[in-house]
C-alpha cells in the first residue's frame, strides 16, 4: 500500500491588530474548504494563526489587550467552528496559537487535529527568539521571550495520518536539533508554522538573506533526516511590519516541491509519499549504521564549550 498523504500548506496574509477572532477563523475555514476541495487530508496553518503577531508590541500598559491574544481553551467557543468544519470535511489540521494555561503559564503552541476533529498532538515552542525587555530603539519589538515560556516538553512525534508526524514552530526550524530529535523518532512529516519579520534588528545585514536562510534550514532538515517538511508562513505587511511568506513543501530529498507565490492567503498542495523517507533513512542517513553519538556528547552536555 502506498502511504501518500495530500497536504495543504495554508499560508496566511496579514491579520490586523483589531481583527475579530471570528473573522480570522472564517479565513481559516475558507482555506480548509479549499484544501478539502483539492483532496487534502491535512491542512497546515501558520504559527500564532488566530491573531496579529502581537510580540511586536510592548503591551505592559494594556494587559487586557495582551490577554486577548491567548486561548484559554482549545477548542474554545471561537475556534470550535474550525474543529466542526474539519470533522464535517473529514480533514485534519495543524494550528499555531498562543496558549494561556489554567496555571496562567503562557506558551507559543500548536495542535495537531485528526480528521475526526480530535486533538492527537500538542506542541509548545522550544526555541524562543527575541528579547525579554522593551527595546524602544528597535523599529518594532520581538518580545516572544517576554510573552511566552520556553516549551518544557521537547519534540515528540505522533502516529497519525498513516505516518509519523512531528511539529515545530518558527525559530525551531533554524536549529538542526529540532529535526534530529524528531528524526531519531522516525519522523516522516514535520509541520512548522512561522512569522518571520524581514527586518532583523540585532543584525540587519541578515535582512536580504531571510528567504535564503528559510530554504537553507528547512531543506537541510528534510534531507538530513529523510523527512517531509511543511513550512507555512504568516507573511506580508502586517501593521507596518513586512514578514517573509514563501511557504513551502519540501521532500525527503531536500527538494522544494511546492512554494507559495503570493504574500497573502494562499493554499499550496503536494502529495507527500511517506515511503520516500525510506530512501534516505535506509541509505545515507541510516542512523543505526552510521551515527556516532559518542562523538556528539557536547551537544547535549552544554549550550556551548566556550
Ligand atoms: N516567530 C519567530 O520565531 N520568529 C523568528 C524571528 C527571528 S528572531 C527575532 C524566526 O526565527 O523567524
Amino acid at each position: 500500500m502506498v502511504r501518500s498523504i495530500r497536504v495543504g500548506a495554508a499560508q496566511l496574509g496579514p491579520i490586523s491588530r483589531d481583527a475579530e477572532r471570528s473573522e480570522v477563523v472564517n479565513r481559516l475555514v475558507a482555506l480548509m474548504r479549499q484544501a478539502s476541495d483539492e483532496g487534502c487530508q491535512l491542512v497546515v496553518f501558520p504559527e500564532l494563526a488566530l491573531t496579529t503577531f502581537f510580540p511586536r508590541w510592548y503591551l505592559d500598559d494594556v494587559p487586557e489587550e495582551l490577554d486577548s491574544y491567548y486561548e484559554t481553551e482549545m477548542p474554545g467557543p471561537e475556534t470550535q467552528p474550525l474543529f466542526d468544519e474539519a470533522k464535517t470535511l473529514g480533514i485534519g489540521f495543524y494550528l499555531g496559537y498562543a496558549e494561556l494555561t489554567p496555571e496562567k503559564t503562557r506558551y507559543n503552541s500548536a495542535v495537531l487535529v485528526e480528521a475526526d476533529g480530535s486533538i492527537v498532538g500538542h506542541y509548545r515552542k522550544v526555541h524562543m527568539p527575541g528579547h525579554e525587555e522593551h527595546e524602544p530603539d528597535r523599529p518594532f519589538q520581538h518580545l516572544e521571550r517576554r510573552y511566552f515560556k520556553e516549551g518544557p516538553d521537547g519534540f515528540d512525534v505522533w502516529e497519525a495520518f498513516n505516518g509519523v508526524i512531528g511539529m515545530g514552530l518558527c525559530n525551531d526550524r533554524r536549529w538542526p536539533e529540532t529535526y534530529r530529535v524528531m528524526g531519531l523518532q522516525g519522523v516522516e512529516l514535520i509541520l512548522i508554522g512561522y512569522n518571520t519579520p524581514l527586518h532583523y534588528a540585532p543584525d540587519p545585514s541578515q535582512n536580504p538573506l531571510q528567504s535564503f536562510h528559510n530554504q537553507l534550514v528547512m531543506q537541510a532538515g528534510a534531507y538530513q533526516n529523510g523527512t517531509w517538511v511543511i513550512g507555512v508562513a504568516k507573511g506580508g505587511v502586517e501593521e507596518g511590519v513586512d514578514s517573509l511568506a514563501e511557504s513551502m513543501i519540501i521532500a525527503p530529498s531536500g527538494q522544494i516541491v511546492a512554494q507559495a507565490e503570493t504574500t497573502g492567503d494562499e493554499l499550496i498542495v503536494a502529495d507527500c509519499d511517506l515511503d520516500w523517507c525510506k530512501h534516505y533513512k535506509e541509505t545515507l542517513f541510516d542512523f543505526d549504521r552510521y551515527r556516532r553519538p559518542e562523538m556528539y556528547k557536547l551537544i547535549t552536555e552544554s549550550k556551548t564549550d566556550q
